[in-house]
């Protein structure tokens, strides 16, 4: 596959409602999304990099940046086979896992298309198991100003048929919202992302959290940190995850050596794509650690390439991927919407990623624009 031509829009949407995390509100949701042209057939992939550097060093600038002057052109032009190949000709750039993962998820696009594939099914080729065809799915709620505004919100999402909840907490917002959303919903499997807001000092008030039956606590502990996840372990009861952590399958097996965490977040973009989310994937299976899909707000772009991850046969826990309406009142795909009855989303059984991006919408919510390569492909 010659990539022929490569379009970068940086597009620009309004969020249904603000998501504030413990590193600050989202309201305006900024990304980049890239179509690579090959052979008249067009991959699409979204670079997950957001407006302000807080869950990671990348912003949308720095990822226009690194795409355009180095990514694009290292990749524009080459005879490209698999995603793999694309892996070799990014790795002259050090860092920018989300740029990268942009470019690749498009590469993968244009090869399950090629082999008449769905994304889903490429990926889990070397798996005996296949590929599932409904992923376990829950939802990712924002700090809110209230223990009872959060209670209620909770509510609706409940009602509308997500089976796995994940409250964002930060220092002062925690046990006590914890300790209410457990005695509101007895039975439902909840779960705690802090995003890195918490200190290994912290460790006797993260043992408030023992008795209430969590599924798991996400990323306490330092953005980069292993190494103190490993000491506050053992000092806590709930099942640690890490998020931020993760970078790469290096990090994925340092963690595990440590004993740092009991399950992983995979998510594809923040580990610099596919290929490296298949390795941590592997890894984890093989250890028996549990893994689930995160999600960066994506539109149905980035949608439909999660669903494919996340059908691998080890992505056994509930996926950060909900409707995408719940961000996006009008979305660049179709939407995709939760199945109720059992808290899940179907993964899309097209050739490559299986959604059609509208143009119209793409048009209408692009700020900057830029065509690498020919012209006319
Ligand atoms: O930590 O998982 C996170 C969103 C943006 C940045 C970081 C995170 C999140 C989410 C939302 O939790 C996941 C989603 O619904 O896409
Ligand atoms: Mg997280």
């Amino acid at each position: 596959m010659k990539l022929e031509q490569i379009e970068l829009f940086h597009i620009s949407q309004r969020l249904v409602a603000p998501f504030v995390t413990s590193f600050g509100p989202q309201q305006q949701r900024d990304s980049l999304i890239l179509a690579v042209r090959s052979a008249g057939a067009t991959g699409w992939g979204e670079c997950v990099a957001t407006n302000t550097p807080g869950y990671s060093y990348e912003t949308v600038g720095t990822a226009w940046h690194i795409l355009s002057d180095f990514l694009i052109p290292a990749a524009l032009g080459q005879e490209v086979e698999e995603p793999e190949e694309l892996v070799g000709l990014m790795q002259f750039v050090r860092g920018h896992p989300l740029a990268k993962a942009g470019l690749e998820q498009a590469v993968w696009d244009l090869a399950a298309q090629r082999d008449g594939l769905s994304l889903a099914h490429k990926l889990a080729r070397p798996y005996p198991e296949g590929a599932r065809s409904r992923v376990k799915v829950g939802v990712s709620i924002g700090l809110q100003p209230t223990i009872d505004a959060t209670l209620a919100v909770i509510q609706g999402y409940l009602e509308q048929g997500y089976g796995r909840i994940k409250l964002k907490i930060k220092p002062g917002r925690d046990v006590d919202l914890a300790r209410r959303a457990r005695e509101a919903f007895p039975d439902v499997p909840i779960m705690l992302d802090a995003n890195s807001a918490y200190q290994l000092s912290d460790a006797p008030l993260l043992q408030q959290l023992d008795d209430l039956d969590l599924l798991m606590l996400e990323q306490p502990l330092g953005y980069e940190d292993i190494y103190d996840h490993s000491l506050l372990r053992p000092q806590i009861q709930t099942p640690l995850c890490l998020d931020e952590s993760i970078h790469s399958a290096d990090h994925a097996r340092y963690a595990l050596a440590l004993g740092a965490c009991d399950i992983i977040n995979i998510k594809p973009s923040r580990v610099t794509g596919w290929v490296e989310a298949r390795r941590i994937h592997d890894l984890c299976w093989a250890a028996g650690v549990p893994v689930w899909c995160g999600g960066m707000l994506e539109t149905g772009v980035g949608r439909a390439a999660q669903l494919a991850l996340a059908a691998l046969p080890g992505f056994t826990l509930p996926g950060d991927i909900s409707a995408t309406a719940r961000y996006y009142e009008v979305d660049i795909t179709a939407p995709f919407v939760l199945n109720a009855e059992d808290s899940t989303m179907t993964v899309p059984t097209r050739p490559g990623l299986g959604v059609e991006v509208d143009r119209k919408q793409l048009a209408a919510v692009t700020v900057r624009r830029q065509t690498f390569g020919a012209t006319h492909v």
